[in-house]
């Protein structure tokens, strides 16, 4: 297939909502996170193909009919951004819950008999230019093999419609439960290996440092894949007037790789917390909880939530990209 044309070919991104104005469950699409690293690729539906290939016994090509025939289903899931690979200290707070229409991944896997040695899925995008300096031929991410069952999809659309230009058009990769970055976009090839991708994105930028008791870096890293336990406060909003004495509904939505089991809310800025009710974990959708509060006290206050996901972690004070989310508000 011919090279996609860039327009333009620079970086491009939206982040058209703050937490309170996440009032939806299912995010509008014209309210959803945008992040392209080199620009907006425009490949044509019918010049399109996906390649799989790799530690795989019978190598394959579908066109865009091809994944058009197969049977399609829908993922409701959390799509977060994990903000600048160079500052994973900073919550960037870009995210939406949208609803992915496509093709299991597994079910084209099963085709093309994997070998056992095989390991990881690269996953190559038609999207090139330069990031951070350095010269890009494709943006390459990769993901472990044992992932795919779960419900990674080969997408076709977002809420009902098919993928706009800057989402993908026309498939993508999505991986829900792993940070946005890993679900590639303008997907065209699929490379089974036995050792994770060796390009930038997956070597040089998006690898956390693994951090000792006392917050030291080890040296270590670990890949930014699975998302980490997260809430936020959707009302009240920031600078709200509460009149002192009236029950007041705190609520917001928590998510996390694997689902959320608890969250805990504070109001006066003391160690003591008030546990949230929860709805139960639905799949990958983020998760709505809420605190009924009537604040006595006429002043500023500081209200936070604290997410704890179902493998028992919990979201830092500070110093992370999913520490807790505070909202000052006026008791008057
Ligand atoms: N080919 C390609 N895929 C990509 C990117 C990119 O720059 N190129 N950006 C990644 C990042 S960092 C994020 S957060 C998500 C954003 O997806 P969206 O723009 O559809 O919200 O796409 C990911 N997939
Ligand atoms: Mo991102």
């Amino acid at each position: 297939m011919t090279r996609a044309t860039l327009d333009p070919a620079k970086a491009y991104g939206r982040h058209p909502l703050q937490p309170h104005q996440l009032t939806d469950r299912v995010t509008r699409i014209e309210d959803t996170i945008v992040l392209c690293h080199l620009g907006v690729a425009r490949p044509d539906a019918d010049d399109w193909s996906l390649s799989i290939d790799g530690l795989v016994r019978r190598p394959t090509r579908l066109t865009w009919n091809d994944l058009m025939r197969r049977p399609h289903v829908e993922i409701t899931s959390i799509h977060e951004c994990c903000g600048s690979p160079m500052k994973p200290d900073v919550p960037a707070r870009r995210i939406c819950n949208v609803v992915w229409g496509g093709v299991r991944l597994s079910d084209l896997l099963a085709d093309c008999d994997p070998e056992p040695a095989a390991r990881y899925v690269w996953s190559s995008g038609t999207d090139y230019g330069v990031f951070e300096g350095e010269t890009i031929d494709a943006f390459v991410k990769d993901l472990p093999l044992d992932r795919v069952a779960a419900d990674v999809l080969i997408a076709d659309a977002m809420n009902g419609l098919p993928l706009r230009p800057e989402n993908g058009y026309p498939a993508r990769l999505v991986v829900p439960g792993f940070y946005g970055t890993n679900s590639v976009k303008w997907l065209t090839r699929l490379t089974l290996m036995d050792k994770r991708a060796t390009g930038p994105f997956t070597t040089r930028w998006y690898n956390d440092p693994i951090r000792d008791g006392s917050g030291r870096p080890t040296g270590a890293t670990v890949p930014v894949w699975s998302i980490a336990p997260e809430s936020v406060i959707v009302s009240p909003a920031p600078d709200q007037t509460l009149p002192a004495g009236e029950t007041t509904n705190i609520w917001g939505w928590a998510w996390a790789d694997g689902g959320v089991s608890a969250v805990d809310v504070n109001v006066d800025g003391g160690p003591a917390v008030i546990r949230a009710a929860i709805e139960p974990s639905a799949g990958r959708a983020w998760q709505r909880f809420t605190v009924s509060w009537r604040p006595e006290h006429r002043g500023k206050c500081e209200l936070w939530s604290r997410a704890q996901s179902a493998d028992g972690r919990a979201q830092p004070d500070a110093g992370a990209r999913n520490a807790i989310h505070r909202v000052a508000v006026n008791v008057v």
